[in-house]
């Protein structure tokens, strides 16, 4: 027996128009006002909203099918774990791996990471070896290579970015050497918005032999991702940016790869056998998956994944993108203001300073105003330090963002510095 959810009002899929009036009216929470006024909400790289869908499908689990997974006889546990494994096949289809079972749910991109370091990287890294970063790596791609590092005395490499906040490719393959073990790097940087060649860095790393981790948090809400197409070996992404439920994430890895990896945490569900001599661990993916999961979470991100493919991928990239040239075509007629990051390749993120402003005053000015973004250093302290910079303003957009909210934040902007003129 299989069992779905109710069924919803689908987003339109015009590829030749984007109605994002209607896709607007699917979230609830842009119809909010702020200080007075309609919200603007440019914050999408920290944290997206969430669709009708969404927020209906969590409800709609706790109301009427919840109950704990894999686990019991009963007619709303197996529904429960129909609904679960369906949302793990959705994410599969979402990114294109090959198999189920290389789709392991945890928290969030953090934790994917640190799952693979602690895993993988305790099993397959010691003293001498190398772990290849970049220079343009969220916190999130840096602290648990360190931790890491100072476990097993392995040392931490960096390919260094450029002043248009991209990656030194000559830097990246004189980097690579025998030594190395790991080459793991953001594919879209949330601080500057460029988009990395991965295509030719997995390619590079794999001729040595060598696997690629990619931190996707800020690529898998923004364009299509085929981690089959890629041939990457790990890929991390979080379901609170892809306008699914936060708490829930995704670690998909190549099943060889994990198949070898000793488990993360030790407890319910990862195991096949307990006795006090001896453990036997749990098929793939649930010996990465100890404990009771994030159940209508991990269903709801199913219902997000649904919902973006009803619009698909390309399109949304697309949208996106219009919306970033536009945003930066106007950006570089204000007077004072820097973009930070111009990489020719770029997603929908538009960093800049202000001559005389900080940008935590740029941002709560706005808020005024009833715009949403971030100010700060957006956890990629090393970027901000390479730019010479302690923090930028960042607008991030994402699918339901309009170019009337453009323009109320590039006339919030000039509001700022008269302000301050
Ligand atoms: N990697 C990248 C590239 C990110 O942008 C983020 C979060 C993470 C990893 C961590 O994701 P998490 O879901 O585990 O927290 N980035 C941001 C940001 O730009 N503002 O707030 C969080």
């Amino acid at each position: 027996m299989s069992i779905a959810l109710a069924q919803r009002p689908r987003p339109v899929a015009d590829p030749h128009h984007f109605d994002v009036a209607r896709i607007r009216a699917d979230f609830p929470i842009l119809a909010e006002t702020i200080h007075g006024k309609p919200l603007v909400y440019l914050d999408n790289a920290a944290t997206t909203h969430k669709p009708r869908a969404v927020i209906d499908a969590i409800s709609e689990v706790y109301q009427r099918h919840y109950s704990n997974v894999h686990r019991g006889v009963h007619t709303l546990s197996q529904r429960s774990t129909d609904l679960f494994e369906g949302a793990r096949e959705k994410v599969r289809g979402f990114i294109n791996a090959a198999k189920a079972r290389e789709i392991v749910f945890v928290r969030g991109t953090t934790e994917a990471i640190n799952l693979v370091a602690q895993t993988y990287g305790r099993a397959n890294i010691g003293a001498g070896d190398e772990i290849l970063i970049t220079a343009m790596e969220h916190h999130s791609n840096i602290v648990p290579w360190q931790m890491l590092c100072a476990q097993t005395g392995a040392t931490l490499q960096v390919v260094p970015i450029d002043r248009r906040g991209e990656l030194d490719m000559e830097a990246f393959e004189r980097l690579l050497n025998d030594r190395t073990r790991l080459v793991s790097v953001v594919h879209m940087s949330n601080a500057l918005g460029t988009v990395n060649p991965i295509e030719t860095i997995i390619d590079r790393a794999h001729r040595r032999g060598i696997p690629v981790m990619v931190d996707g948090a800020q690529s898998a809400p923004h364009m299509p991702i085929d981690v089959h197409a890629l041939d990457c070996d790990f890929f991390a992404f979080s379901g609170h940016k892809l306008y699914g439920p936060s708490g829930i994430g995704v670690l998909y890895g190549k099943e060889a790869l994990l198949k070898a990896m000793p488990p993360y945490q030790g407890g319910g569900d990862m195991i096949r056998q307990v006795t006090f001599d001896k453990t036997e661990y749990n098929e793939l993916p649930y010996k990465f998956e100890a404990g009771t999961p994030a159940i209508a979470d991990a269903i709801a991100l199913g219902t997000a994944i649904d919902y973006l493919q009803e619009i698909g991928m390309t399109a949304v990239a697309e949208h996106e993108h219009r919306l970033l040239s536009y945003a930066t075509e106007r950006a570089m007629h204000i007077p004072g203001l820097t973009v930070i990051g111009t990489a020719h390749d770029k997603g929908a993120i538009l960093s800049f300073t202000l001559e005389r402003v900080h940008p935590h005053d740029v941002g709560t000015l706005l808020d005024q105003l009833g715009i949403a973004i971030r100010a700060g250093h957006h956890c990629a302290m090393p970027v901000m330090d390479f730019f010479g910079v302690p923090a930028t303003v960042r607008a991030s957009f994402a699918l339901y963002n309009t170019a009337q909210e453009v323009d109320a934040l590039m006339d919030g902007i000039q509001q700022v510095i008269e302000v301050f003129a």
